[in-house]
């Protein structure tokens, strides 16, 4: 996979080179793009932002700038187009499943707001050439779109092949199966007189999937009781509903 970024902070984007990520760029899993914003300038005060029409607080990021930007990092429809991803707080939401759906596609580019905003022609014109997403990555408000960006290429870039050690820690973490996952151990078996749980320790492993999914039901009852409601028809077998 390639995934650019286009952005007015470049170094915001240096973690996207750290640990995990770092290395499936070392291992040519994805290539990573990171532009700065300010190149498709033309002014000697390489101004992105100006007043907005209809007044109000804050600036918006000019058109011209974005435009000539998005032409030369995505190209202008003659070859394949990327699918470009707008974060914004103003978007529609992402979660795991956008990450699964975006995995499988060859090329993303990220492009990153800063001040309220970009002058909304610029994401109705790429529109009309590529795949455009707006989203947000929760309910609260940033100062950026760099944070959500990184955000949103971890979530991604862990479900690649050979990106994540253990392809099963992918299929088996929280909202998989629409449920939280419950809690985890580790040696010793008593910590500071807090005990593992007995079960854990039975080698009785139907007796392990029980209890670990009734963790889960119980932690997701108590915690996110939305993504119980949200569960498919038949998602809770009988065992499940006794909880
Ligand atoms: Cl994607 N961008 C910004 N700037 N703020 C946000 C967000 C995105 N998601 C939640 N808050």
């Amino acid at each position: 996979m390639r995934i650019d970024v286009i952005t007015i902070f470049p170094d915001y984007l240096n973690p996207l080179r750290e640990a995990l990520l770092g290395k499936a760029i070392e291992r040519d899993r994805i290539a990573v793009g990171v532009h700065d914003l300010r190149d498709w300038t033309h002014d000697v005060h390489r101004a992105v932002d100006d007043s907005p029409y209809g007044g109000g607080p804050g600036m918006v990021m000019k058109p011209q700038v974005w435009g000539e930007a998005l032409d030369a990092v995505c190209g202008t429809g003659e070859e394949p187009m990327p699918r470009l991803v707008v974060p914004t707080p103003a978007g529609r939401p992402f979660d795991q499943r956008t990450a699964i759906r975006w995995s499988a596609e060859p090329w993303l580019v990220f492009a990153c707001g800063r001040y309220e905003g970009i002058d909304q022609r610029v994401i109705d014109d790429a529109a009309t050439r590529m795949p455009v997403e707006e989203v947000s990555i929760g309910d609260y408000v940033l100062v950026g779109g760099e944070v959500a960006a990184l955000v949103m290429i971890e979530a991604v870039a862990r479900l690649l092949p050979g990106v994540l050690g253990n392809p099963l820690s992918a299929e088996q973490d929280s909202f998989s199966d629409g449920l939280l996952e419950g809690p985890c151990y580790t040696r010793p078996e008593v910590w500071r007189g807090h005990a593992v749980p007995d079960v854990l320790r039975s080698g009785n492993h139907a007796a392990i999937n029980r209890w670990r999914r009734d963790q889960a039901l119980a932690r997701t009852y108590r915690r996110r009781p939305d993504l119980l409601a949200a569960l498919p028809e038949g998602a809770l077998d009988k065992a499940d509903r006794a909880q």
